[in-house]
């Protein structure tokens, strides 16, 4: 197997990106990160790939955080300087929809990385954690928010202030994960939910993630005006004529991404 620190490949409309550097569990260093941005915008601007599935080669790890030997003795201007948040950024701007598939440890910024995502398949097997508290600090890519939102202030507060793995049906039960399913099966699971919104219109799909992420940055009235403007627009796509009109016709419809 290759040693670049991210694999990429396409299985019809879908993508799948491995981060790989298994030997340390898939810790996500600043190439990693640089790799990771340059696939899935590739991928994004690709017409031809509409989900993409992240996940972390070894079956260890999705992934265990960010590289610790990377941030051990940076100064504040280091990691200043470093930027990363615009990296992460990057990842949030990327249009297509995105799955995490987790296997193992899924831990600080690996697990920042998947409450990124758009949707998290896990296998029975995987551990989510923000621990950034055992060493010394706190979440810095979104986990206090990001979790928070999606377990609640309760739970998040344990999580975070403790640094405390969770199972993935603790995780699942929590609202955090979209399924968990048999360990030898998560990535075949996670490609097959990949392929379902590959079938589906791909501009309404676009358009459907983003206004539901809309409901994390504005007031109810606003998201649903949003939603409303977003609705309009879609029939102006061809797509929008072919749906209907199968559907009138009892057959299935043929997507062109228009
Ligand atoms: N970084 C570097 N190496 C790591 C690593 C990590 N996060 N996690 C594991 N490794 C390496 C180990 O050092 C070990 O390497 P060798 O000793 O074999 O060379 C190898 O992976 C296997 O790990 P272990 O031997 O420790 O395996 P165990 O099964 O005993 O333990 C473990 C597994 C996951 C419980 C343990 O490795 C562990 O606790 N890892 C660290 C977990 C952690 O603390 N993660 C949070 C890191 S801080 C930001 C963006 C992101 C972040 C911050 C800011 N900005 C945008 C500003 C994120 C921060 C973090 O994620």
């Amino acid at each position: 197997m290759s040693d670049d620190p991210i694999l990429s490949k396409l299985d019809n409309h879908v993508a799948i990106v491995t981060l790989n550097r298994p030997k340390v569990l898939n810790a996500l260093n600043i190439e990693l990160m640089d790799q990771l941005i340059q696939a899935l915008e590739g991928h994004d601007a690709d017409p031809n790939v509409r989900c993409i599935v992240i996940h972390g080669a070894g079956n260890r790890a999705f992934a265990a955080g960010a590289d610790i030997g990377d941030m051990a003795e940076a100064s504040v201007v280091d990691m200043y300087e470093r930027n990363n948040l615009a990296r992460w950024g990057r990842i949030k701007s990327v249009r297509t929809p995105i799955i995490a598939a987790v296997s193992g440890f899924c831990l600080g910024g690996g697990c920042e990385l998947a409450m990124l995502c758009d949707m998290i398949v896990a296998s029975e097997t995987a551990r989510f954690g923000q621990p950034e508290i055992n060493i010394g600090v706190i979440p810095g890519a979104g986990g206090t928010q990001r979790m928070t939102r999606a377990i609640g202030k309760a739970r998040a507060m344990e999580m975070i202030l403790t640094g405390r793995f969770m199972t993935a049906r603790e995780a699942f039960d929590a609202g955090l994960l979209t399924r968990v399913v048999p360990a030898e099966v998560y990535l075949e699971e996670a490609v097959h939910l990949a392929k379902e919104i590959a079938e589906r219109p791909p501009i309404a799909v676009r358009i459907a993630k983003d206004t539901i992420n809309k409901a994390f940055e504005t007031p109810l009235s606003e998201g649903i005006e949003y939603e409303r403007k977003a609705f309009y627009m879609l029939f102006d796509t061809e797509d929008q004529k072919e749906g209907m009109k199968a559907f009138m016709e009892k057959r299935k419809p043929q997507y062109k991404g228009k």
